[in-house]
């Protein structure tokens, strides 16, 4: 039996910082013994993390300089994401920092973005302060490669966020790259090879004490309501799990109630997000542009997404997945455990893209009938039925039926003992339950309310038995 986030903590690190928190399961490859770390108990993490747990959705905003050449380099059409242009193109530093010179977002509103957001139901929010190439979107004091000193807006495009977000009640966080292409003590000198994995920097490390924690410190006093550090490009050479530990520690000596990922050590995985039986710093697993095909039992996880194929805007890529697509992945995350982070690629004037926020409405659409089915959930105890999902909150189970049975019966795969209380989530309309021979089977109207997935809630009676009684994903050690 799966439950997310049924607690039994893990802290593994050495150096005491809480490592993504571990659970026992049927089929779960265990992430590690429980332990809490010397300064946190398990009641602490709770508390940290509730909120986070509780919102499931949030939105990734890939933004920078790269949005000005969108994907074309002299005139060529780049493969790849297109926040890697930089790299893929190897493009010198000095040319790339044109594209710094002509990034001047005039159509910029935070408001509307956290507007669009909140229309998606979405609960939080992640910006990219400084991607691979270095360049900041914040006013940073230890750099001048940022939004105010080196880009002709002249202002600090975080801060507005920040505060839009704030102001809508929004749950704010940050993306930042620990490889940096730009700086001379990062990855810098070795143009046009920027991303090398094996290629060190003797001056690494001074990068790192004069540079990059300056940098985490100012974006954690600057921006008060940050609440989300997410990390990224932690597989440098010259970046190991210790030195993510003792970055971890640092930063909440900084601000206690802050999450980290764990791409702020090597756990990973490349894109499964988090491996297993490591001991990792970092609050949750990080699976990329996939929904892991059991979750990953025992740990906090949150898989992030692209809309199209790439992160960071290109004008060419309109390989946009429809919003049935977008609504199911966050619907099969949340019923293995996780929480969902879909991303969007604004332009260089600093508009989202029109078929993001067409998507984003639809999505809210979606969520102002079933987001009860969403929001604070845990995963599913009886698996993925053949017809859809389950998911649960506090103790009542959602069937997530993306095909609707012709015969209008719908059979419970999994529920085992006696459930009750059956309705439609569309109209609230009570449901009829039979025992038959195949299992409990629900009567159903003959047209689905929805061609995405059309939710059925209904209590479970062995819920007591098999689920947690306590709020989401708590049970007593
Ligand atoms: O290299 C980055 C990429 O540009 C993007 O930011 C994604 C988002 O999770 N992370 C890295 C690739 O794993």
């Amino acid at each position: 039996m799966v439950i997310r986030r049924v607690v039994v903590y893990v802290a593994l690190s050495l150096l005491g910082a809480t490592a993504v928190r571990a659970q026992s399961s049927a089929h779960a490859v265990s992430f590690g013994p429980a332990a809490t770390s010397a300064r946190e108990s398990t009641a602490q993490k709770d508390a940290r993390m509730q909120w986070w747990r509780d919102a499931q959705f949030g939105m990734f905003i890939h933004w920078g300089a790269y949005s000005v050449p969108a994907g074309v380099y002299h005139g060529e059409r780049t493969d790849g994401i297109g926040e890697w242009i930089m790299s893929h193109s190897k493009v010198p530093i000095p040319e790339y920092e044109q594209f710094v010179h002509a990034f001047n977002p005039t159509k910029y509103d935070a408001d509307a973005w956290v507007r669009a957001a909140k229309d998606a139901g979405m609960k939080y929010i992640i910006l990219t302060s400084k991607h691979h190439d270095g360049f900041a979107l914040f006013d940073s004091k230890v750099s001048s490669y940022d939004m105010v000193d080196a880009a002709p807006y002249h202002r600090d495009a975080l801060k507005a966020l920040a505060d839009a977000a704030h102001r809508q009640g929004m749950r704010f966080g940050v993306y930042y790259s620990i490889m940096d292409w730009h700086h001379p003590d990062a990855q810098g000198p070795n143009a046009p090879e920027y991303n090398s994995r094996t290629w060190h920097n003797p001056n690494f490390a001074r990068y790192v004490e004069t540079y990059m924690k300056p940098q985490l410190k100012e974006l954690l006093t600057q921006y008060p309501n940050i609440d989300v550090l997410w990390f990224d490009g932690e597989w440098v050479a010259d970046w190991s799990d210790e030195q993510g530990r003792a970055l971890y520690d640092w930063l909440h000596t900084i601000k206690p109630s802050l999450i980290i990922n764990n791409r702020v050590g090597h756990s990973r995985q490349g894109l499964q997000g988090m491996s297993a039986n490591h001991d990792a710093p970092g609050d949750f697993g990080t699976p990329e542009q996939n929904v892991p095909a059991t979750g990953l039992p025992g740990v906090d996880w949150e898989t992030c997404m692209t809309m199209n194929d790439t992160w960071g805007y290109k004008k060419f890529d309109d390989d946009w997945k429809d919003t049935k697509t977008l609504v199911r992945t966050l619907i099969d995350a949340a019923s293995k455990g996780g929480n969902f982070l879909l991303n969007v690629g604004p332009t260089s004037d600093g508009v989202i893209p029109a078929e993001s926020v067409a998507r984003l409405h639809e999505i809210g659409e979606w969520m102002r009938v079933n987001g009860q089915s969403i929001y604070a959930t845990t995963a599913s105890p009886y698996g993925a039925p053949a017809w859809g999902r389950y998911t649960v909150a506090r103790n009542e189970i959602f069937a997530q039926v993306f095909d609707w049975p012709k015969n209008r019966r719908l059979v419970l795969t999994g529920v085992t003992s006696k459930p009750s209380d059956a309705y439609l989530l569309a109209d609230r309309k009570p449901l009829t339950i039979e025992q038959t021979s195949e299992g409990y089977v629900v009567l159903l109207p003959a047209v689905a309310p929805s061609s995405i997935s059309s939710v059925i809630a209904f209590h479970a009676g062995d819920m007591t038995g098999s689920l947690p009684s306590e709020p989401v994903g708590r049970m007593k050690e």
